[in-house]
């Protein structure tokens, strides 16, 4: 079995959970495999921990453990988790496509969920009176005028962003989660808002939904 080590913690308006923790619930239940949830400890992965350090150089999470492995980094683990299992491949066959998928989840990571993202999320995880209010407006805007026009772009009238749902979009998942706490409006990119409810209305959604509790996320069932 497989156990995911990430960041999760209830708040009255919802369950908040690691950006890049919740990459990796999602290509879990997306491949339908097997999995059970280890909560560690925020203010242990701040202050890197040496419990932390052991499983994570960069004293990050997620990692997961399979069997006598452990292995760091969402985009990494992701890519095991997808040839660990042959079913739903969410990476395409063919080597250009495969690479533009590479490209576009980089680009989520780098992008978005190391940039913007965090302005936004990480104050949420405070009480409101310590919110650094202009931090967050900053993320807002970087989004706004970087983020979401280029996701408009790329989408041009598809379903997802390579086509069929892929890693590409599994970044975007994570967009999704944190817009729906924040609420920050993106009916300027019509075409993007109906992306981020496409993706909202997958059944993985529910592993990192705000709505679903800590408690009823831990595991695949
Ligand atoms: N590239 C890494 C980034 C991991 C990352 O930044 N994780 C955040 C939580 S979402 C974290 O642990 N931050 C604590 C820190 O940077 O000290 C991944 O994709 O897993």
């Amino acid at each position: 079995m497989i156990t995911l080590y990430t960041m999760e913690r209830e708040y009255p308006y919802g369950a908040l959970r690691s950006t890049n923790g919740s990459k990796v619930k999602v290509v879990l239940a997306e491949k339908g495999l097997d999995f059970q949830t280890q909560t560690v400890r925020p203010g242990d992965v701040w202050k890197k921990l040496p419990e932390v350090l052991a499983k994570h150089p960069l004293g990050k999470v997620p990692w997961i453990d399979d069997g006598d492995l452990t292995l760091y980094d969402s985009t990494v683990i992701n890519e095991y988790l997808n040839e660990k299992s042959a079913a739903n491949p969410l990476l395409p066959l063919d080597l250009q496509s495969r690479s533009k998928v590479r490209a576009l989840e980089n680009y989520g990571d780098e992008g978005v969920l190391a940039k913007f993202l965090p302005m936004i999320w990480m104050p949420w995880w405070s009480p409101p009176e310590q919110r650094d209010e202009t931090a967050m407006q900053k993320g807002r805007d970087g989004l706004m005028t970087q983020v979401l026009p280029f996701l408009q772009t790329t989408l041009d009238a598809q379903d997802y962003l390579c086509g069929d749902f892929s890693l590409a979009d599994v970044p975007m998942m994570a967009v999704a989660m944190v817009l729906q706490v924040d609420g920050m409006s993106v009916a300027e990119f019509p075409m993007v808002e109906a992306y981020l409810e496409r993706l909202r209305q997958r059944p993985s959604y529910r592993l990192i939904d705000p709505k679903t509790p800590v408690d009823d996320a831990l595991t695949s069932s």
